[in-house]
């Protein structure tokens, strides 16, 4: 194995010998998956795909300023993917990042009140849709430019692995554990140098970073085929890199856990990096601004007949059983669900709505550490505020 204590800059990277991935036909990583969390994967799948309904009519009312992406069709994936962690495997992932926040755990109403420019968002309202962090959740950003995120997240992984191997300990004084990061990016990221920079540091140093590309096909209004090479087979990006490389349908959350799971468990006993091509689809536009010449409606309406809230709200109340041999999921108790969520997401919306906008001395918080004179008139790191609600 490469360690980074002592790195084997010369030997050529290549998978790892010691755990076999398991093979499509063996025990399935959702049967060990108790029915309680599989309601709890649809309700956070409804939460994002109402949070962002309201996301959107706040935005057509003004009360939201800048860019803003909603993630409506995407949902599977970012609930998907991050039920296979551990609570303190840290993310990353690029601007349509409302959905990584809320299925990261964080509270509506701190990521509502952050597109609203509140102080009571979680970043005190200072970064908008594009933005959200939190970080007693291991969310390291919401980040605007595009591939930017992916050398963090696989910095994330370094320093994990660091702490693993060389500092044997935790930089907070605990015990240092296995874990993965996940490096989440839009198709549209695969061409940035970033990416392959970051790609060739965590194939030489074998750093457990995943790359996860949100692949829906678009880049704005770029078709994949038309912007990046492979586009048929993007796994050969990452094996350039000694990367190990897997295509996972991104639309049926049961699949998409089956796959991811034990991709993630491989990376985290044999802290390798692995690339996932992860196909999905957004329903709306790119942005809030996004006429939608590039596609067709039927397009988008096939897609929408395969809508992964629809799929998984069926198979619950109709296919998966319980002990006592029903459905583990009633139909009523899908409607109270629904009422519940939508609760939830009004209330993020007053919470929102009735927060204070931020104090002018925030201005000069958290934003540089050694600022100069002419940039803050304390010349001193300071933090701002902290949110209770994170
Ligand atoms: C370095 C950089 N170049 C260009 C842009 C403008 N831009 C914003 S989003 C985007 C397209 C990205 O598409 P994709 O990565 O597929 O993500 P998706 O929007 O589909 O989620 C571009 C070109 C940017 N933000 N950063
Ligand atoms: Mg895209």
């Amino acid at each position: 194995m490469t360690s980074l204590a002592s790195p084997s800059g010369t030997s050529p990277v290549t998978p790892s010998k010691t755990t076999p991935m398991p093979t499509k036909n063996g025990p399935r990583a959702s049967d060990a998956v108790p029915p309680a969390t599989m309601v709890r994967w649809l309700r956070d799948m409804f939460l994002i795909r109402e949070f962002e309904n309201r996301t959107a009519q706040a935005y057509q009312q003004a009360k939201i300023g800048g860019f803003c992406h909603l993630y409506t069709g995407q949902e599977a994936t970012a609930v998907g993917t991050i039920a296979a962690l551990n609570p303190d495997d840290p993310i990353v992932t690029a601007y349509r990042d409302h959905g990584h926040a809320l299925a990261r755990g964080m509270d509506p109403g701190a990521c509502m009140a952050e597109m609203f420019g509140k102080a009571t968002g979680c970043a005190k309202g200072k970064g908008g849709s594009m933005h959200m962090f939190d970080k007693p959740n291991w969310l390291f950003g919401g980040h605007g430019i595009v591939g930017a995120q992916t050398p963090l997240g696989t910095g994330l992984a370094f320093a994990a692995k660091y702490e693993l191997e060389v500092m044997k300990r935790s930089v907070d004084g605990g015990q240092a554990k296995k874990k993965v990061s996940l490096a989440y990016l839009g198709d549209g990221a695969l061409n940035q140098g970033a990416l392959h920079e970051a790609m060739n540091l965590a194939g030489l140093y074998d750093i457990p970073v995943i790359y996860i590309v949100e692949n829906n096909g678009y880049s704005m209004g770029t078709a994949i085929d038309r912007g990046t090479t492979m586009a048929h087979d993007l796994r050969k990006k990452a094996e350039a890199y000694g990367i190990r490389g897997e295509i996972i349908d991104g639309l049926d959350i049961i699949d998409l856990y089956d796959a991811f799971k034990p991709l993630v468990d491989w990376c985290r006993e044999n802290q390798k990096p692995a690339f996932v091509d992860l196909k999905t689809y957004r329903y709306l536009g790119h942005s809030m601004s996004d006429p939608q010449k590039y596609r067709t409606k039927e397009e988008v309406d096939q897609y929408k007949a395969k809508d992964s809230i629809d799929r998984l709200a069926a198979h619950l109340m109709e296919d998966r059983k319980g002990p006592d041999g029903k459905p583990i999921l009633t139909e009523q108790q899908f409607i109270e669900l629904q009422t519940e969520v939508k609760a939830a997401v009004k209330n993020a919306i007053d919470f929102a709505e009735n927060s204070p906008i931020p104090d002018e001395a925030e201005l000069y918080t958290d934003v540089f550490v050694n600022p100069q004179p002419n940039l803050s008139p304390s010349c001193e790191y300071k933090h701002g505020a902290k949110n209770p609600l994170l």
